[in-house]
């Protein structure tokens, strides 16, 4: 079996290093032979060597959306971002449930919300409700958390007013509308509302959702952003362990 060159990784289809993506994307412009060859000239500019449409039809009408194959030549080196630290170690629900007695002597107040106008609730009930994820209890199955989840289109004001009240030590929030960059327009205008009521040093924010990274979730000001495939137990783990490191670091 051949082995994989770390410093040189580049897409796997048929065998190793050959390089072949799949894509998908839509051209504003009428379903139509020149359609196609738009596409084709396109993901050659993108760089793609040896493209094919492997599927096009009209998305409405002036629109045409396109499956595309073509070959990546670039690679990347794999081996250089080892040790970067984004890979965490997850504790198991009785893992963090031990740790949270050790470390933290009380129950975790945590207040999440999808927010703005946002409807999709499936995420946030994925990480808050008992029945949870991926056969995972969500936080509210945990003797350790106190959860208070506040559903779907819930204004910034509402959660942050809730956060206050129960004194929460951690803010969670879903976004999963990212049209016109919906979902920076929401996390941003929490994170302001947060720093303005001088709350920002007491409590921790992380957001999550499907377009959510780590690093956008920082950038924009959170401690922590989670993506798909978020189990609960993540998300417990990195709040008991950010509480235990804030209460030993206040002394
Ligand atoms: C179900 C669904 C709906 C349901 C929502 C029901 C509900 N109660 O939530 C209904 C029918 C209401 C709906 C409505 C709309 N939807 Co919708 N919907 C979906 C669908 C099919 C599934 C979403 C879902 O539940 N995923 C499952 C959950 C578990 O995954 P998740 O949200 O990613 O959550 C995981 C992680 O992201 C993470 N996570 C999420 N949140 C959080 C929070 C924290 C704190 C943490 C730690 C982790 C975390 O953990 C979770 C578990 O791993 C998706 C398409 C798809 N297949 O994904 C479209 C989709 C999300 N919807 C979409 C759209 C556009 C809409 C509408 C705007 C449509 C319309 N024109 O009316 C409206 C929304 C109106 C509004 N005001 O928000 C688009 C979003 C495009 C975009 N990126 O902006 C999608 C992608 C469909 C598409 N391909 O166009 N929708």
């Amino acid at each position: 079996m051949r082995e994989v060159d770390l410093t040189a990784v580049r897409p796997y289809a048929d065998h190793l290093g050959d390089g072949l993506v799949q894509m998908s994307f839509t051209l504003p412009v009428p379903y139509s032979l020149a359609a196609r060859k738009a596409a084709l000239e396109l993901a050659g500019r993108m760089g793609f060597e040896e493209p094919e449409v492997v599927h096009y039809e009209q998305l409405t009408e002036g629109y045409t959306y396109f499956v595309m194959y073509g070959r990546c030549v670039q690679s990347v080196d794999f081996e250089a971002l080892q040790g970067e630290g984004f890979d965490i170690e997850y504790m198991s629900e009785d893992e963090i449930e031990r740790f949270a007695e050790e470390h933290l002597h009380r129950k975790v107040v945590v207040v999440g919300a999808s927010t703005g106008s946002d409807t999709h609730s499936v995420g946030i009930d994925a990480m808050l409700n008992l029945k949870g994820y991926h056969g995972h209890h969500g936080l509210e199955g945990y003797r350790s958390f106190e959860t208070h989840n506040l559903g779907s289109q819930v204004p910034n004001s509402v959660l942050l007013a809730k956060a206050i009240e129960v004194g929460a030590d951690a803010i969670l929030v879903s976004q999963t509308v990212t049209q016109q960059n919906l979902h920076v327009h929401n996390l941003t205008e929490l994170v302001e509302m947060v720093e303005a009521e001088g709350r920002r040093g007491d409590m921790i924010l992380a957001c999550g959702g499907p377009r959510v990274s780590n690093e956008l979730a920082k950038e924009l000001g959170y401690d922590a952003g989670f993506s798909k495939g978020t189990e609960p137990q993540h998300l417990a783990t990195f709040i008991v362990r950010e509480l235990a490191a804030r209460v030993a670091s206040s002394g």
